[in-house]
């Protein structure tokens, strides 16, 4: 839906990027077929991973091989079934898959409009560790903890919290209120997608607006802050760099 006077809440900065919906262009990306894809987050843009979304079209496909990268693949909505590390895998909305590195993989058998969230980074060995194993799971058996203490606002970790993976993916949830509770700023990056809900992002000097469907970039030691608004929780699934050297980066 085009905006009147070229008005958009986009916002694309060295710092950080908030990229909203009505902004995505699909593109075409090799071993994808019959899917749109749309990369929201990606090195062109000053980020050191890659954050994408592919829709399935009838008998969509995408096959390929991790290579040097990892990925962490998200269902957002519909289902479909696959294949990776010699593992059958099948995912319906709220299921996960890891893939490791140098992993052959396939998706398929998805219902039309099935929605998949990915994250893609060079994976970085830590030495005398074993290799990374495909991992699949499901959010709704991951308990969320309290945050810093705070009943309101909630984190379900993804990946297991092992030195082995340089990698986390997390959903946060907040309560209609809820706060982050304070302006954090630290060496890790980060990738977002709004699950539901709404709020306000502080993001460096920024304060935004934001909504489901929406996606933030924050660069390493960008300033940022959330407060959940409305009469709704809101929740987001995001993406940060862990357990490495600053100085391997
Ligand atoms: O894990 C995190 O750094 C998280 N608390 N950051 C965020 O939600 N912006
Ligand atoms: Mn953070």
């Amino acid at each position: 839906m085009s905006e009147l006077f070229g008005f958009t809440r986009t916002v694309v900065t060295s710092r950080y990027a908030l990229l909203t919906p009505d902004g995505f262009v699909p593109s075409n990306l090799p071993g994808w077929k019959q899917c749109k894809v749309v990369v929201n987050i990606s090195p062109a843009m000053g980020a050191k991973f890659v954050q994408w979304q592919v829709t399935f079209d009838k008998d969509g496909v995408g096959e390929g091989n991790t290579g040097s990268s990892e990925y962490f693949v998200y269902v957002l909505a519909g289902n479909c079934a696959g294949k990776t590390g010699g593992k059958k895998i099948s995912l319906d909305a709220g299921g996960f898959v890891f893939i490791p590195p140098k992993t052959a993989f396939i998706f398929g058998n998805a219902a039309e409009g099935t929605r998949l969230l990915i994250f893609q980074k060079v994976f970085e060995p830590l030495a005398g560790a074993k290799n990374l194993p495909v991992i699949t799971g499901h959010e709704k058996t991951v308990p969320g903890q309290p945050f810093l203490g705070n009943e309101n606002a909630r984190l379900q970790v993804l990946l297991p919290d092992r030195p082995e993976f340089d990698m986390a993916v997390n959903i946060f949830t907040y309560q209609p209120g809820a706060t982050l509770p304070f302006v954090e700023s630290h060496v890790m990056e980060h990738g977002l997608l709004m699950l539901q809900g709404q709020g306000i992002y502080r993001l460096d000097t920024g304060w935004h607006p934001v909504k489901t469907g929406d996606v933030i970039w924050m660069a390493p030691f960008c300033p940022q802050w959330f407060v959940a608004m409305g009469k709704t929780p809101a929740s987001y699934i995001y993406y940060k760099d862990v357990n490495r050297s600053p100085l391997a980066k």
